[in-house]
């Protein structure tokens, strides 16, 4: 489809002579930069690029007009921005036709140099939009794929511009400062405007720490990704790492999966499960015996072939999850059924080498997590045991996260391979729409046990010969993933919104009212109030704290926390002495209210149940309302439009949920994804649930499937998903 010999040797009539290097094929970012870390003779700084084409919504009568974007990776190249720039509604990623029949590539080949390759009569219509950012940086080369993703060319900005000149009839182009577009308030939404709280119009704007900025540049509807990430990297949760898809946890981060750590041990040992650890390292021949197991999650796991400059004999992979670390060891503990259950726990971290664009907390190649491996004489206590784990899940979701979450099974497609039933507990992310599965607690039968040979003799025979029973054994999961779950649903445009259990800070306190008029005693004297409620607080076991920083504003004070997602402000100021009682500020929903000096510990104790109760309940009605029993398929995609999970009766067929992801996955249906990385999205079961609709009530043998129409068994919930 493309001529690479030909561009190559147009691109060296203007003064571009290298050829390009070669690498795998790559589909996403990631991949590339990975892909360029095996290249050797690179220029010393380059930038990867993303070109990205869109085409506005328009009557079929009309030419097509498709809009390039040629842009820093970094760069928010938000789909509505651009949009807005160029006075375009409703901009939408070009479909393949596009793709391949105006610019003869592929999608993952897109490069500005496919516009060389559009047709006469279309290239006026095309417009070009470059990112300044791209066009200013100087100092290096420029990435792209020449018309193929397995190839990387490097050229300067002026190589670009000199390209982009050379096409013959595209007179469309113009430079667009992402940055400042992502920054602007006419970039986002109203909408997005209307919903910001007016107390966010009071607090500083644009203060400047250390050449920090303590606002956010985007908002969480205008630009969600950029939110996400930018809202926890300022409210101090994580860090960048240089190994991609890897991320630091700083303190405000561990402090909530500490939290999760000490409730779910509590929960779990009073099930008896005992905490152990084994070693992060598998022998190479142990994982590869367990091919079955393994098969499909191979590509993930990531080896260690060498000791400093020795190769070592047997290369060593890092654990992505421990069944074969440990079930030879069940193999030597368990000899009789004096010795089952068996239950064991450990916590620990888990490196699985994915591919897919990485995300802070949600998909990270090395996570934190626990994992549960029990054995069982009968199915029926491997069984109870599952849902009790599924239940402490749910727990640990709902009254440490304040996020709902439904409990169901898996399907046959989406359960794990090596085990007979998959339970799981699914969250949901309004903002996307998108279902995400927040733990599972699997039934594994008698799979690994006969792979290992896991068994006792039978307790009910006697004699010499008694039968083998294979043991019957459970795994289960719930891993850092719940942090980023709670910090998309919860966080809003001011910052992170902790929930109060798990908030390390759940109260601050901040002098308020003090100007220069004020005495020393009287500035004393707040200050001393604040420290006063600060103690009688811990005393009570509330994590408080009095913020009398100096050379900081209340104004900048409150931004600060709010950032960080304190549940409770209290504000002391001379007013606040006279009458004996403090200003509190709930950061969840900004409503203000007095709260009498006396008695003040058990009011803020019930707030923060309050808070808790009803940022729960808010989370709940929005995923409740975002759930829509669908009875016809007509109505199926337009649901998932509307960012909604959708139950339905189904069949439960295997072939009948790959009709559905094929069915919902299309260009045209494409709304408004705003990770470019990601293709058009089908939707997938997330699960069977175990509370089932009533209204209106299955009936078995006479309700159909909503997709094929065979008798539906159960309402499942499907949605696209993480
Ligand atoms: C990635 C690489 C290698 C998931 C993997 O869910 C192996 C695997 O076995 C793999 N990704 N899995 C499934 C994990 C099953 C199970 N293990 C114990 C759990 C919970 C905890």
């Amino acid at each position: 489809m493309s001529d690479i010999g030909a561009l190559v040797s147009k691109l060296s009539t203007m003064g571009f002579s290298d050829p390009p290097v070669e690498h795998a094929a790559v589909d996403s970012v990631d991949q590339w930069a990975e892909a360029l870390s095996t290249v050797s003779g690179l220029p010393s700084k380059y930038t990867l690029t993303k070109t990205l084409i869109f085409k506005p919504k328009q009557p079929k009568s009309e030419a097509i007009a498709p809009v390039v974007v040629i842009a820093k990776d970094v760069s928010a190249t938000n789909s509505k921005t651009i949009g807005t720039e160029l006075k375009l509604k409703d901009l939408r990623f070009a479909s393949d036709d596009i793709l391949s029949g105006i610019f003869q590539t592929a999608k993952g080949s897109v490069s500005p140099f496919a516009l060389s390759q559009v047709p006469k009569e279309n290239i006026g219509s095309v417009r070009v939009v470059i990112d300044k950012a791209l066009l200013n940086d100087t100092t290096g080369k420029i990435a792209f794929h020449p018309l193929d993703s397995s190839r990387t060319v490097f050229i300067s900005n002026e190589t670009l511009k000199s390209f982009i000149k050379s096409v013959e009839g595209l007179t469309h182009v113009i430079e667009m400062d992402f940055a400042a577009a992502a920054a602007a308030p006419a970039a986002a939404p109203a909408a997005a405007k209307a919903s910001r709280p007016a107390a966010a119009a009071a607090a500083p704007k644009a203060e400047e720490v250390s050449g920090t900025k303590l606002g956010l540049d985007v908002t969480k509807e205008g630009d969600f990704s950029t939110w996400y990430r930018q809202m926890l990297m300022k409210a101090e949760m994580y860090d960048n790492y240089p190994i991609s898809g890897c991320f630091i946890l700083r303190p405000l981060a561990y402090f909530i999966w500490q939290e999760i750590q000490k409730f779910l041990d509590a929960g779990i040992m009073s099930m008896g499960v005992k905490n152990s650890y084994f070693p992060m390292f598998i022998p190479g021949d142990v994982l590869e015996r367990e091919k079955d197991h393994i098969e499909g999650f191979a590509p993930e796991v990531a080896w260690v072939t060498r000791a400093g400059s020795t190769e070592l004999a047997e290369p060593i992979a890092i654990r992505p999850t421990s069944e074969t670390v440990m079930y030879p060891y069940f193999a030597k503990w368990i000899r009789s059924h004096r010795d089952l259950p068996l239950k064991l726990n450990q916590w620990c971290s888990v490196v699985r080498w994915e591919f897919k664009n990485p995300t802070p907390f949600l998909r990270t190649r090395e996570f934190l997590w626990q994992e549960g491996h029990c054995a069982h004489l009968t199915k029926d206590g491997a069984m109870t045991e599952v849902r009790e784990i599924l239940t402490l899940y749910r727990r640990v979701y709902e009254e440490l996260l304040a996020v709902p979450v439904i409990e169901g099974v898996k399907s046959e497609n989406e359960k794990f391979a090596g085990g007979d039933a998959t339970t799981t507990v699914e969250g949901f992310i309004p903002a996307t729409g998108r279902g995400i599965q927040g733990g599972t607690s699997h039934y594994l039968g008698q799979n690994f046990s006969k792979m290992f040979k896991i068994s006792v003799e039978d307790p009910e025979s006697t004699g010499a010969d008694r039968p083998k029973l294979f043991v019957h054994q459970t795994s289960w999961g719930l891993s850092t993933r719940t942090i980023g779950v709670m910090a998309m649903i919860h966080g809003d445009n001011k910052g992170m919104v902790m929930p109060p259990r798990v908030a390390e800070t759940q109260v601050v306190i901040v002098p308020c009212g003090l100007s220069s008029k004020q005495t020393d005693e009287e500035r004393c004297e707040i200050e001393n109030a604040c420290l006063n409620v600060e103690a009688r607080l811990k005393m009570l076991g509330v994590r408080a704290e009095a913020d009398l920083r100096e050379n900081y504003t209340p104004g900048f004070k409150f931004s600060h926390w709010e950032m960080r997602g304190v549940p409770i402000r209290l504000e002391i100021g001379p007013k606040d002495l006279v009458n004996q009682s403090v200003t509190f500020v709930r950061r969840d929903t900004s409503a203000k209210g007095q709260m009498a000096f006396e008695g003040m510990e058990a009011a803020i104790q019930l707030l923060l149940i309050k808070i808790h109760d009803e940022m729960l309940a808010r989370a709940r009605k929005e995923m409740e309302d975002h759930t829509k029993i669908v009875l016809k398929w007509a109505d199926f995609v337009p649901a998932l439009n509307k960012k909604c999970m959708v139950l339905i009766p189904w069949c439960e067929r295997s072939e009948c949920e790959d009709q559905i992801k094929a069915r919902s996955t299309r260009d045209e249906l494409q709304d408004q994804l705003e990770d470019e990385k990601e293709p058009s999205m089908g939707a997938k079961s997330l699960c069977l649930p175990y509370k089932q609709p009533e209204n209106p009530p299955l009936v078995h043998g006479q309700t159909k499937c909503v997709q094929c129409g065979e008798d539906a068994k159960r309402y499942a919930l499907f949605g696209r998903s993480y």
